[in-house]
């Protein structure tokens, strides 16, 4: 039986390599599917758990888990030897910065291709979703593939196609999110198509896997630009003392040709900041300057300092300075009701505050512990007394849970980054 048969019968055994938000998720659709699915992870831990039927993804329950490995339908290893059983292999692994370059960071995909190779045979469909900038398929991807011997196209087929996971919405989950899929060749894309198309409510077929790599990055790059255009509008309303958030409300209303975007304290987690400069890595790699999309990422990095600067502006009244001042900060999560600090912008913040010798304390509701400037942080409390006892409250995460009426009545100064306190008023309080 060809490979495009067991695809289209579902007698085909998949694989998924990665086991994170997004593998996981993956790996459940496919199961779901019919499948038979094998997990790969170089996390020990994490394929214990799921062997063991338990999950460690937010938007994957455990019982579901535990009922495809009872039926034996999903199992994990950390053995890329299981790469040879499976006729298809999704690769879901990080594609990070370079810490100190900004560079893209292709480690975790080279370390799982090169593995996959050793163990590649003809009849088998490899797919990567991992965001990253367009080339990467075909001009990283593919060689490490074919130093097998194996011809794409032929032997095996190869395709792109981006992940679109939004951890934590409960309106879009894996299987209703639109997938995009493009292939090597058309071979190839019709391979990749016919397995998402047996898992997932809708497959949009591009011509290359270029197209497909460029969609994702276009997708978040339109985000990471609006948001440094409202930003700087924020700065603007600013200087001209015009509150940011009614004008962005009215502007709301406009039925078409509007969409709504939110100044903050900058951008954070794993997808907005990181995408965009894959992108303009490999434009400038090509001689062509992106200038829009590196003014936006430059408007987005400088939030913090500005809000910086919001503080020591607002403590001067007090004949205070930043240095020796007791800031406590609310919410250091990179977004509303989330625990995931990755790149949240809390982090530069307190850094900066620390730099100015503030004594900085956190509250969050999600968050437990944060180390900053080598010293551990342990989430306060919410309370009158913690309020009335900091100089300067700074609301950078506006958690849903967050009491902000306590908020505005106790705290001396506070800065609102994010409209959190948009339902009270008073002379203690300033927004962004
Ligand atoms: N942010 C703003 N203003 C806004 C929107 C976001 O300052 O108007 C900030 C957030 O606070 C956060 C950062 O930007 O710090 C990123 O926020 P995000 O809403 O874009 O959330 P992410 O990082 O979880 O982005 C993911 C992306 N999903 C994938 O890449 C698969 C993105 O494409 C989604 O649009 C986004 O989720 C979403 O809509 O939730």
């Amino acid at each position: 039986m060809s490979l495009l048969e067991k695809l289209e019968n579902r007698t085909a055994t998949v694989g998924v390599v990665g086991l994170g938000y997004v593998g996981l998720s993956l790996a459940i659709e496919f199961a779901r599917a019919g499948y038979k699915i094998i997990g790969i992870d170089i996390n020990d831990e994490k394929v214990a758990k799921l062997n063991a039927g338990r999950s460690y993804v937010m938007d994957v329950p455990s019982d579901v888990v535990s009922k495809l490995v009872a039926e034996g339908r999903l199992v994990a290893s950390s053995d890329y030897s299981q790469i040879a059983n499976m006729d298809s292999i999704s690769i879901c692994v990080p594609t990070p910065l370079r810490s100190k370059s900004k560079d893209p960071d292709l480690s975790y995909i080279l370390d799982a291709v090169s593995k996959i190779r050793k163990h590649l045979h003809a009849g088998q469909l490899v797919v990567l979703e991992s965001t990253t900038f367009p080339g990467t398929t075909t001009e990283v991807i593919q060689p490490i593939l074919e130093e097998s011997g194996l011809s794409v196209g032929k032997d095996f087929y190869l395709a792109f196609s981006p992940e679109r996971v939004d951890p934590g919405n409960v309106q879009f989950q894996t299987r209703n999110i639109p997938k995009v899929v493009g292939g090597v060749t058309e071979d190839c894309t019709r391979h990749a198509r016919t397995l998402y198309g047996n898992c997932l409510d809708r497959v949009v077929g591009v011509s290359s896997t270029d197209v497909a790599e460029m969609v994702k990055l276009l997708e978040n790059t339109f985000r990471s630009v609006n948001i440094g255009l409202v930003n700087e509008f924020a700065l603007l309303c600013n200087s001209l003392g015009i509150d940011v958030w009614e004008v962005i409300d009215a502007a709301s209303t406009k039925p078409f040709g509007f969409m709504p975007f939110y100044p903050g304290p900058g951008l954070g987690g794993h997808c907005i900041p990181v995408d965009p400069l894959y992108l303009s890595w490999k434009a400038k790699v090509n001689g062509f300057h992106p200038r829009l999309i590196d003014v936006a990422v430059q408007v987005n990095q400088d939030m913090p300092q500005h809000i910086v600067r919001k503080v020591r502006e607002a403590l001067k009244p007090l004949k205070k300075d930043l240095k020796g001042s007791k800031i406590l900060v609310i919410g250091v999560a990179y977004k509303r009701d989330t625990d995931d600090v990755r790149e949240s912008p809390a982090l530069e913040i307190i850094h900066l505050l620390d730099q100015e010798g503030a004594k900085v304390e956190f509250s969050d509701p999600f968050v437990r512990f944060l180390q900053s400037n080598g010293s551990r942080l342990s989430s306060r409390t919410l309370s009158e007394k913690e309020l009335a006892e900091a100089d300067c409250v700074l609301v950078v995460t506006d958690h849903t849970s967050v009491d902000y009426e306590l908020v505005a009545r106790h705290a001396p100064v506070v800065i609102d980054t994010r409209n959190a306190l948009k339902d009270f008023s008073g002379e203690n309080i300033h927004r962004l």
